[in-house]
């Protein structure tokens, strides 16, 4: 999944992406970058050690996310000009949104606005998506109304239904509903994704402390989270600034200061696991002398489609999978014991994927 991190100026989006890619882009020079940050986030996983140790592969693969900082194109942002041409285009195509609001306090950093406050900023960022999707909304609308003139029955109805549903997205829009929130069935939900509205995507909220607010993150939380509203969205308190300097320690070290300040499991962690739990991600193992690898899918996944994740010719030669369970992987200690004792299950093209399947495909192209 690719994530956009988006926010006010100087907020510290970039600060947070190096947090979380290990990344070492340019946060002095405010907006003046000229591409976006594009960095890979590893999952943290502990069950990928146990594996490892299981089987001492050559190589190790974490699961990864993708992340964009999106530097330059935020010139008007904040602004309530709606987000258009390249960083709509942008955060049209990733999957969700990862919004920074500044809540540290540092004279030598000016907000845009003066002054800091955090719940201000999240309603600017709602409303700036807001608008950016009734504009949306707008153009799709009047294509719809110029292609229904000419438009035959059965295609007809099909677009009456059409703008009865772009209808209602407009007047929740207006009531502050993002589209994430909406009453939507499946069909009107399929119809939308082509789209991309910004407010459908899940979005979380990362709220940018200082290390002093960081011993009251959890009252921090729970004071903006009624901001986030429904379903697809979550928040998160943490410090950037910290996040990015323990980022540039070895892990060992980065362990030993996070004890020492008291500062809790990394942002890297905490955002992906609250991006795991918002957009319903799991994982499946792939296991084995060369190579041991975590694979992310969305919950519900059948084994064939987890298949096509690792490469298309097991989806297309799919003829069954090897299952078993993590936990009992880890007690029977072995695959060649789990088929011994028979616990190793055959599974069809239509198994529904469990997190933390170890599984093996077998196919045939
Ligand atoms: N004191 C403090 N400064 C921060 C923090 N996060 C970012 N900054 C500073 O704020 C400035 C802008 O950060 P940057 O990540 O470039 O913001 P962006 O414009 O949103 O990408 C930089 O000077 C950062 O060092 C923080 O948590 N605490
Ligand atoms: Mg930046």
């Amino acid at each position: 999944m690719e994530t956009a991190i988006i926010g006010l100026p100087k907020s510290g989006k970039t600060t947070i992406f190096n947090a979380l890619t290990h990344g070492k882009a340019d946060t002095k020079s405010y907006g003046g970058a000229s591409a976006p940050n594009i960095g890979m986030a590893k999952v943290l996983d502990p069950r990928l050690k146990k594996l490892e140790a299981m089987y001492r592969p050559q190589r190790t693969v974490p699961a990864e996310m993708k992340f964009i900082d999106v530097t330059v194109f935020l010139k008007g942002f904040g602004k309530g000009e709606g987000i258009g041409g390249q960083l709509l285009n942008d955060l049209s195509r990733v999957g969700a949104l990862l919004v920074v609001v500044r809540s540290f306090r540092d004279e030598s950093v000016p907000h845009p606005e003066n002054t800091i406050d955090p719940k201000r900023d999240i309603a600017t960022l709602n409303l700036e998506l807001a608008f950016s999707d009734l504009a949306i909304q707008e153009k799709r609308l009047e294509k719809l109304v110029s292609s229904m003139k000419a438009a035959k029955s059965p295609e007809k109805e099909r677009l009456l239904k059409e703008k009865d549903l772009l209808d209602r997205i407009k007047s929740s829009l207006e009531q502050d509903i993002p589209v994430r929130a909406q009453k939507l069935n499946e069909d009107e939900r399929k119809i939308l994704s082509n789209y991309q509205f910004l407010t459908a995507k899940p979005l979380l909220i990362a709220v940018n402390v200082d290390e002093e607010q960081l011993a009251h993150a959890s009252e921090i939380e729970a004071d903006l989270l009624s901001l986030c509203g429904g379903p697809l969205c979550d928040l998160v308190a943490v410090c950037g600034k910290l996040e990015m300097e323990l980022a540039g320690l070895s892990d060992d070290e980065a362990v030993e200061f996070r004890k020492s300040m008291s500062a809790g499991i990394s942002a890297l962690e905490q955002v992906v696991h609250r991006f795991y739990k918002m957009v319903g991600l799991i994982t499946f193992f792939t296991v084995g002398e060369d190579e041991v690898k975590a694979w992310t899918i969305t919950q519900g996944t059948t084994a064939v489609k987890a298949a096509g994740k690792i490469h298309s010719d097991l989806e297309r030669g799919f003829i069954r999978a090897e299952v078993i369970g993590y936990e009992e992987l880890m007690r029977l200690g072995s695959i060649a014991e789990a088929r011994r004792q028979g616990i190793l299950r055959l599974e069809g093209k239509n198994y529904v994927v469990k997190d933390g399947d170890v599984m093996t495909i077998l196919f045939n192209v």
